[in-house]
């Protein structure tokens, strides 16, 4: 008897997440991680926007907790000097994925409120233009 209960809510769980699974097709932020530092000091937060939908987004911008500002920047290499670049704006192409990443885009964090340790997590929210805020937890650790 205990068991039938069990199977059917279980069948039950599963039928639900078939059906949320379909409609929950929406842009996502995936695998965001910091490197460490110490409060003061800055550190980039890295992640891959995957935006499965017909329609095109624009992340607007981020904003966190941990630092006093937090900018979109892509590293660009001119005449063997890296240098950042601020983007105001950071265009998503309908179904695609757009990789912040060591030696690409980051968002820059600057003058940290507190020391970003390995294994420490923190959230940042991340604006788009039609998804909205989305809050995203970003672990700290050394890639
Ligand atoms: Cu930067």
């Amino acid at each position: 008897m205990k068991g039938m209960v069990l199977r059917a809510a279980m069948l039950g769980a599963v039928w639900l997440s078939l059906l949320t699974g379909c409609a929950s097709k929406q842009l996502q932020v995936q695998g965001a991680w910091a490197r460490p530092a110490q409060a003061g000091g800055t550190s980039a937060i890295y992640f891959t926007i995957d935006n499965p939908l017909k329609d095109a987004d624009t992340l607007l911008g981020v904003s966190t907790d941990v630092a006093e500002t937090a900018e979109m920047h892509q590293t660009q290499m001119e005449n063997d000097v890296m240098t950042m670049i601020p983007q105001r704006t950071v265009p998503v192409a309908a179904e695609s994925q757009v990789k912040f990443e060591p030696g690409g885009l980051h968002i820059m964090l600057m003058n940290l409120k507190k020391d970003l340790n390995p294994g420490d997590q923190f959230s940042a929210t991340l604006s788009f233009d039609r998804a909205g805020p989305l809050t995203i937890t970003v672990d700290v650790k050394d890639q």
